[in-house]
């Protein structure tokens, strides 16, 4: 059985690939994954300079391939600080960067009108522990505090079946996670339409624990959303070491049994949660093409996922044992 109908009754299974790794993994694709996203190629940045002209070339290949295979599409990002071209809200008005923001997000959904779900503006919390909970960003700066009122109204308008959803990192530390909370409560008193929080799961085999992991899926689940698992990876690293795998075999199977205990108790939480969160999707399929192999620190080797050029590791396994 594979991954994704070993969790067929408990919510999807995805994994990002780019234009490359959608040919190069498309097997380990087929057989153990129902949803695709793009882990760059429908970003701002990448589908245009100045929004106006666009090219979809690599997420249309990306979306094409999910079509042909019956897997789900996960849409990634319609607004971000990050990988968004300087030309499509600076030096606007208000009036001017709220039409810029509308006319993107009309052509993202004319290209991608079968995305399930849509990150429409990506980590907008601060992770300053003092001061504002929102980012300070250029949207922000240009529109005002309802600048995210205006984007997931104009969403919902052009996506009209997608889950909307507001998407973050160290969503399970406890200031993030009370601000993520108090966001969305926010949005939804006032009728602004949010359909889940996206819990990114970027984590580590020592951290977050089990039981911080289930209090922000409690915290989540209390505002009536659901939840999606949108970026999971598991390093063998905390967060600021930038020290090298050991070279030990020994040493290193330790580190992967580890993981493998890790990832099984993720997916038992997981499971308590399904129907809430109905999907889980990881941020790679294979070891070798992971975005932590040059975060924090470049060509440091790192081996996050549950597959390696070779095949499944101990981390499958354990996963599929849950
Ligand atoms: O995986 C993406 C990597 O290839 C890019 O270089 C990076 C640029 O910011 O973005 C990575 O994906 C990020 C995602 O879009 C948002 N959450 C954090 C992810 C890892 O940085």
């Amino acid at each position: 059985m594979s991954l994704h109908q070993h969790y067929a009754n408990h919510f999807k299974i995805g994994a990002a690939v780019n234009a490359y790794t959608v040919d190069s993994r498309a097997e380990l694709l087929r057989e153990h994954f129902n949803s695709v996203t793009c882990g760059n190629e429908t970003k701002p940045a990448s589908v245009t300079r100045d929004g106006e002209t666009y090219d979809f070339a690599q997420g249309d290949k990306i979306r094409d391939f999910a079509a042909a295979n019956d897997m789900a599409f996960r849409l990634h990002t319609l607004a971000w600080h990050n990988q968004t071209p300087p030309a499509l809200y600076s030096g606007k008005s208000r009036t001017d960067a709220i039409a810029a923001l509308d006319r993107h997000i009309a052509r993202m959904a004319a290209q991608y009108p079968d995305a399930y779900a849509v990150d429409v503006v990506n980590e907008v919390i601060s992770d300053a522990p003092n001061g504002d909970a929102l980012r300070k960003t250029q949207l922000l700066e240009i529109i005002g505090v309802d600048y995210l009122d205006i984007a997931y109204t104009a969403a919902r308008r052009h996506f009209p079946n997608a889950a909307l959803v507001v998407n973050d990192y160290n969503e399970c530390d406890a200031v993030k996670s009370r601000r993520i909370f108090e966001l969305v409560r926010g949005m939804r008193e006032r009728g602004v339409p949010v359909d889940a929080v996206g819990m990114q799961a970027h984590y580590n085999i020592f951290s977050p624990a089990t039981d911080e992991i289930r209090c922000a899926f409690d915290l989540y689940a209390s505002l009536g959303v659901k939840i999606q698992v949108t970026e999971l990876d598991v390093s063998l690293f905390r967060h600021d070491d930038k020290s090298q795998l050991p070279q030990d075999e020994s040493e290193l199977a330790r580190l992967l049994d580890h993981q493998a205990e890790y990832y099984a108790a993720l997916f038992r939480v997981f499971k308590e949660y399904a129907g809430t969160l109905d999907s889980v999707t990881f941020w790679g399929v294979c070891d070798e093409d992971s975005w932590l192999n040059n975060f924090p620190a470049p060509r440091r080797r790192n081996m996050p996922l549950l597959f390696d050029a070779r095949g499944a590791k101990p981390c499958y396994d354990a996963i599929m044992g849950v």
